[in-house]
């Protein structure tokens, strides 16, 4: 894609969103691209969803971190560094690196500069003594490691089962992306949630206060304000579907009438029941898990479930 800000007069800030925004619903099968949910309001309301009752893998991969941590802490061994992809509210971190004894430094990624903020000055009150790193980027992008790390062994964490928003080739290319920035002698902890029945599927992504449904529809408001919309929320609903065959809950914002929109100056038309696409979240079983990371290049060990089998931990390691 080769427009400039100017051709869309939109601020420079604003125009990847732009970009992928017009492309999107340019299709014939709309859609928008799952980071665009992570603005400032959106991070805030998926750590809403983290706290529902519907939402087990937030709740269930904190349980195994406090559990198996300190088997986690062994593994990675004394004086690492740890990089997570996706840090967010860096929540989970902080079980993590409670049960590790030294860390050479933390490098939290994050596509929301103020969680990622917010997250550093936590971290520095609870852990003083750690080198604290924060990297303001795009984890589907490629980045460098601050060179402050120097040459300390690597622990990638992934946690939340974010890696189940890529579709199977893109989740095997972002690992062997992140493989090739931690580099060789690397480990990787990553949440992968697992296969399950429909009934806890559903309600985990349409849970009945409706925050998931503002979530989703907060990529309404997003564009009404940063790309010029005239988009009414009501006319628009969130849709979670669970799609079989591949596995995966998808999420749709739903058009509830026939209607034209404007963004940007141009128009866009729906039909009644027409849907974008704004998330999957695909479910793994762990033979389907260990083969999508050995394809990456990663070596499969150990793996920690909890006792109803809902969220998976894997510890992979890179030689
Ligand atoms: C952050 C991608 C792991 O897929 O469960 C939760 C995002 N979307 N509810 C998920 C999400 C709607 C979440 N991940």
């Amino acid at each position: 894609m080769t427009q400039t800000a100017d051709a869309f007069e939109v601020e420079p800030f604003h125009l990847e969103f732009a970009e992928a925004v017009i492309t999107g619903l340019s299709q014939a099968a709309k859609y928008i691209p799952t980071k665009f949910h992570y603005d400032a309001r959106g991070s805030e309301l998926f750590e809403d969803i983290t706290r529902l009752d519907e939402y087990y893998p937030t709740r269930t991969e904190i349980g195994l971190l406090t559990t198996y941590g300190p088997e986690i802490a062994k593994l990675a061994g004394d004086g690492c560094a740890v990089v997570e992809f996706g840090s967010g509210s860096s929540r989970k971190t902080h079980i993590l690196l409670e049960q590790m004894k030294s860390v050479a430094a933390y490098v939290p990624i994050d596509i929301d500069n103020g969680a990622l903020k917010e997250a550093a000055l936590r971290l520095k009150e609870q852990f003083p003594e750690i080198p604290l790193y924060p990297v303001h980027a795009d984890f589907n992008q490629d980045i460098d490691l601050p060179d402050e790390i120097g040459d300390a062994s690597r622990l990638g964490f992934f946690p939340g089962s974010t890696i189940g928003n890529f579709e199977l080739d893109a989740a095997v290319e972002f690992l062997a992306r992140a493989g090739a920035l931690l580099g060789d002698g690397s480990s990787l902890l990553i949440g992968a949630d697992l296969q399950k029945s429909l009934d806890i599927l559903i309600l985990a992504y349409d849970d009945a206060k409706g925050v998931t449904a503002k979530f989703t529809l907060n990529l309404i408001h997003r564009i009404n304000r940063e790309l010029k919309g005239n988009l009414v929320v009501e006319r628009f609903a969130h849709k979670a579907i669970y799609n079989d065959e591949i596995g995966r809950i998808e999420i749709y914002i739903e058009s509830l009438s026939d209607q034209t929109v404007e963004i940007l100056g141009r128009r866009f038309s729906f039909s009644e029941g027409e849907r974008v696409q704004v998330e999957y979240s695909h479910k793994y079983t762990i033979p389907q898990f260990r083969e999508l990371a050995a394809k990456a290049g990663w070596q499969t060990g150990q793996v920690w479930t909890d006792e109803n089998d809902l969220f998976s931990l894997h510890y992979l390691t890179r030689a």
